[in-house]
């Protein structure tokens, strides 16, 4: 056990609350930094938080933003951090063409604000920083690969969208303060990674969501965008202790967390699917892809053979897409040791199951014109 201190920002979203999880369970004290929302904001952490006057806790939240100095400033000085997990953002990809100014002050400039909070407060010597930069990094250049098909450490970036262009400025500056300053910054390069706690607008999410759905007859149809991407998906729980890892190493470096196993978004519908007892042959292609009905296992789900349960709505379309992201873990499984416990099937599983639970509890489905 530790008695050491970690402040995460982004406490509130799908990694921060793995990793509080996992950083309580080590014996840290952990503290949170959450956005003021007009409702609850904290469903993934009310688990982990107990009432402060009931009993003394290791868990704090401080209300803070990234786009916010002096706030950060305030909250660093008082926590006095050993370490501090730098995963706050704006995080949707598509999103970020919409508002690309607001993601470049958070995404980019955010991360400068923790770099320089910690220097303008003197503790380079004593605060650790984990950067989450990402593999839209790369973009999904096919030259860009290295010899064996993957992207690692050493490849080349070409981020195709406002996200992966602010999150390059991050990777950058983190990496800047580390020369400059000598302070212990690091960046994990992680690609896409995916739980029962992913935001529903995320490709994986919704599928499940949907899957769920229209397996108890909640929803007609899933709609969605381009079904020729390829990602490699792995699980958050796995990722948040390579996050750990890289900062317990004696020299500050910058690593890529990956599976090393890349999957189509149809062939993820179809995982899904699977899951439930129900077989989609997918036919038509572009914008007239669909995916019916083949074969329905399950006595429980009254789906009927051929009715359709995918469409393609071009709304959900990118600017510029990210084709193909393959990771190379080599790195990352020899200097830290880290090997993830699951694989594409297993993450699926779970959260198709996990989506069953809430989806056979809610009465009414989320509208799918605001599933993203
Ligand atoms: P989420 O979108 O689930 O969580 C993002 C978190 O950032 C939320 O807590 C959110 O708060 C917070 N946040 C958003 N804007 C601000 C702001 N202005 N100031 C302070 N906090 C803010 O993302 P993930 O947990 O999936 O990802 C964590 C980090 O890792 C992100 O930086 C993401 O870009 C990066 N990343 C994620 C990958 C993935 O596959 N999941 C892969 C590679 C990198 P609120 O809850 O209030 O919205
Ligand atoms: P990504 O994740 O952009 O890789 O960013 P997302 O799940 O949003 O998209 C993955 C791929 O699926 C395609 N796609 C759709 N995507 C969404 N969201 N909705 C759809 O309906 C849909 N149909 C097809 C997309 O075009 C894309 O190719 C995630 C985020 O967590 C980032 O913060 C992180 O940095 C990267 O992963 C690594």
């Amino acid at each position: 056990m530790t008695n050491k201190v970690a402040l995460i920002t982004g406490v509130t979203g799908q990694d921060g609350s793995y990793l509080a999880e996992l950083l309580l369970e080590k014996g840290y004290t952990v503290h949170g930094i959450k956005r003021r929302a007009s409702s609850f904001n904290t469903h993934r952490i009310d688990h982990l938080y107990i009432d402060q006057h009931e009993q003394h806790v290791d868990f704090k939240l401080h209300y803070g933003d990234l786009t916010d100095s002096t706030n950060l400033i305030r909250i660093i000085q008082e926590v006095q951090p050993d370490e501090i997990y730098n995963l706050g953002a704006m995080s949707h990809v598509k999103v970020s063409f919409d508002s690309p100014e607001y993601v470049g002050n958070v995404d980019g400039l955010g991360t400068l604000r923790i770099l320089e909070a910690v220097r303008i407060l003197g503790l380079e010597k004593k605060t650790r920083i984990y950067q989450a930069s990402t593999s839209e990094l790369y973009g999904g250049l096919e030259e860009n690969k290295n010899a064996a098909g993957f992207y690692d450490e050493n490849s080349p970036f070409y981020p195709r969208s406002p996200y992966g262009v602010a999150k390059i400025y991050g990777f950058w500056i983190t990496k800047n303060y580390r020369e400059a300053y000598n302070m212990y910054a690091c960046n994990g390069i992680l690609f896409n990674h995916e739980s029962p706690r992913r935001g529903e607008t995320f490709v994986t999410r919704k599928i499940t969501m949907a899957t769920a759905a229209i397996a108890l007859g909640k929803q007609e149809c899933l709609y969605l965008g381009n079904l020729n991407a390829q990602r490699d998906w792995g699980h958050a729980k796995d990722y948040v202790e390579a996050m750990w890892r890289i900062l317990q190493q004696d020299q500050p470096e910058d690593y890529v967390i990956a599976t090393g196993v890349t999957t189509y978004i149809r062939d993820f519908v179809k995982m899904a699917f699977a899951e439930v007892g129900i077989e989609l042959a997918f036919e038509g292609v572009a914008e007239n892809e669909t995916a019916k009905v083949v074969v329905c296992n399950n006595p429980e789900y009254q789906l009927e053979i051929g009715k359709v349960v995918v469409r393609i709505d071009p709304k959900y379309y990118r600017p510029t897409e990210v084709d193909l992201l393959i990771g190379d873990p080599t790195k990352s499984k020899t200097r830290l040791g880290w090997k993830p416990q699951y694989d594409v099937a297993a993450l699926c599983a779970e959260m198709v199951k996990s989506d069953l639970k809430i989806i056979s509890q809610t009465l009414v489905v989320q509208a799918e014109h605001l599933v993203g």
